[in-house]
């Protein structure tokens, strides 16, 4: 008769007998492979911006933009460290150009959002057009688009990056180069771009050159007005309060292919639901204070402060004051594949 000991000599001889033509037993990590639920390694956390500014402008002291390239602290997940990333599938990083300095013109096949955190005047400049940057403000640099970046003004300005990179990587689709010059000649600016698409109206036969938002500029005065509107007349919902999205304009879609990107407004005294959904998500405080609990963590935040909610991890906001939040996740990509799924209470 044969005994467990014994099966189990025998199947971890076969094991090895396949191992080297590089074949493995499914059923040995089925359902470590094909979970009952997401089983994210991705931890929640929050970075106090007081912290990160004052190691960013000291990383200021030790290297230039230009020699950097970008200037840039990751935000690198405590589950994920060492894999450049603040979500599984999406980065983050605090950038910072101090006066004066360039930050050289490249392109990547990553598409990339700014949030701007502080200061008023730098410019991210895009396949010729050129933006000027304050607090508040979304910029969008799609997929294989020319940028470089500058400050012309006397203060740092320093803003949260979010990038597609772990998504490019997992595909194995990534492609940079730089351009010939630091800077690009610009031609025209973000108000030209604003006229044409920021009025819900666009160019007659304007013909979509890629699937990101023909609008890269999405100035915080004319989102947190619409919040504010909303807070006066409209209903609150009670897991996220008043919450919009941002959309290509020409399409009523996300902003952004693989990034979809959120502003939020959670009035004085908000105590939400609990809530939760496919995408881990990263959120940048604009104004006010509060909390998020998130799983057995409590995460207390002020202005600038940035964190993370992992997939499928319940979470609940709560609001001291009138705080606004931006948002961004992989939600786009998980749509896309049918994936996407959130559950409320
Ligand atoms: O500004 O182009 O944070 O290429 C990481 C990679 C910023 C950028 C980052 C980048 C950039």
């Amino acid at each position: 008769m044969e005994t467990i000991d014994s099966i189990q000599e025998q199947r971890q001889h076969f094991y090895d007998k396949i191992n080297p033509a590089n074949l493995t037993p499914l059923w040995e990590v089925l359902h470590d492979v094909i979970t009952k639920e997401p089983k994210t390694p991705c931890l929640p956390y929050l970075w106090k911006w007081s912290q990160v500014r004052q190691w960013l402008l000291e990383a200021g002291g030790i290297i230039s933009a230009q020699e950097a390239e970008r200037r840039v602290l990751v935000l690198e997940n405590p589950g994920l460290r060492g894999q450049t990333r603040i979500t599984h599938s999406l980065y983050a990083g605090m950038q910072l150009i101090l006066p004066g300095e360039v930050a050289p013109a490249h392109r990547h096949t990553q598409s990339a959002l700014r949030f701007i955190m502080q200061g008023q005047g730098a410019y991210t400049a895009v396949d010729g057009e050129k933006v000027t940057m304050g607090v508040g403000d979304f910029v969008i640099t799609p997929s294989w688009t020319f940028h470089d970046h500058g400050n012309t003004s006397s203060e740092p300005m320093i803003w949260l990056d979010g990038l597609d990179v772990p998504i490019v990587e997992l595909l194995d689709a990534q492609f940079m180069e730089g351009a010939q010059e630091l800077s690009q000649q610009t031609h025209t600016s973000a108000a030209v771009n604003f006229a044409k698409f920021g009025n819900t109206m666009k160019p007659v036969n304007y013909q979509p050159k890629s699937k990101t938002s023909p609008m890269f500029w999405y100035p915080y005065e004319r989102t947190r007005q619409a919040l504010e509107e909303l807070k006066q007349h409209s209903e609150l919902h009670p897991c996220w309060g008043h919450k919009l999205q941002y959309t290509n304009p020409a399409t009523g879609g996300w902003a952004m292919p693989s990034i979809a990107t959120f502003m939020q407004l959670l009035p004085a005294g908000f105590n939400g639901q609990s809530y939760r959904s496919t995408d881990s998500t990263v959120y940048a405080i604009v104004e006010g204070a509060g909390r998020c609990c998130v799983g057995d963590m409590v995460l207390e935040f002020g202005p600038k402060d940035v964190f993370v909610c992992p997939s499928w991890m319940p979470y609940r906001l709560e609001a001291d004051s009138d705080t606004v939040l931006f948002s961004y996740s992989d939600r786009p990509v998980q749509q896309a594949l049918d994936l996407w799924r959130e559950h409320m209470g």
